[in-house]
This record gives C-alpha cells, structure tokens and sequence, in this order.
C-alpha cells in the first residue's frame, strides 16, 4: 500500500475529491499553507493499493490545474523593477505528490 501526501490549490479540491470518489479512491482533506508564498493550500492524503497508484496520479493530472499566483511579501522599496514593486507572478500547481510506502494498515 502507498500513502500519497498531495499537496494541491484549494480550487482544485472539489474536482479531485469528486473524481477519486467516483473510481472508489478514498482522502482525507487537511488544510495546509505553504511555506514559501504563505497562503493556504490543501493536503490531502490518499491511501491506496500499489497497483492503483497509477490511476489516483491520472486523476491528480486531470483536475489540478496549473496557475499564477502574485508574490504576497510586502513591497520592497528600490527593488528591481522600481519604487515598491512586487515581485512577478509565481507558477503554482498542478500537485505536489509524496509517495510514501505503507508498512501497515488497519481500520479498528
Ligand atoms: P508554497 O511553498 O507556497 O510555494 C508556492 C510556489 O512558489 C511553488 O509552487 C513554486 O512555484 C514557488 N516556490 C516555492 N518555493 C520556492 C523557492 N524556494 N524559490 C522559488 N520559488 C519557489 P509548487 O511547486 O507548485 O508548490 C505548491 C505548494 O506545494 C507549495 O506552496 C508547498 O506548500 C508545497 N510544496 C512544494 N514542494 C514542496 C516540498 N519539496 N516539500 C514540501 N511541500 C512542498
């Protein structure tokens, strides 16, 4: 068994969670905030059989989407691009997957 610690935009959870209940997949959904930009994100994480690992990653590909967020830090006066600029539009997404081994799992 594999757990996969996703890590995805909060518009995109509806969709997944969506489509990984339709195929019988199973997540529990934790709010989260990334370390660099400081907004919230979402973690979900997914328990699954091996052999369906690929199939939970294809369904991760087709509904997270890839956007642009702003920089939120503060205005730097004098920084590059002048007097109080922000910094330019950061890429965000689709999903950042970690896939972890299962040593054991129980439901009790
Ligand atoms: P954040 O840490 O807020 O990062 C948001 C986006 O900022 C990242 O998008 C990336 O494009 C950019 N970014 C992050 N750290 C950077 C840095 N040191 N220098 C330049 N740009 C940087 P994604 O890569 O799609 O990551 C989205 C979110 O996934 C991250 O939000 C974080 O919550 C999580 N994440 C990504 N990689 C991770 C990792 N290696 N470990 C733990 N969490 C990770």
């Amino acid at each position: 068994m594999k757990l996969l610690i996703t890590i995805v935009q909060d518009q995109d959870v509806p969709g997944l969670l969506e489509a990984l209940g339709e195929d019988g997949f199973r997540a529990t959904k934790l709010a989260s905030t990334g370390g660099f930009l400081r907004v919230g994100n979402t973690t979900l994480l997914i328990g699954v059989e091996a052999v369906r690992l690929d199939s939970v990653l294809s369904i991760i590909k087709r509904t997270c989407k890839k956007r642009e967020q702003g920089d939120p830090s503060p205005t730097i006066p004098f920084s590059r691009g002048g007097l109080g600029t922000r910094l330019e539009k950061i890429s965000v997404g689709g999903a950042t997957v970690f896939s972890i081994d299962v040593e054991r799992f129980e439901k009790i």
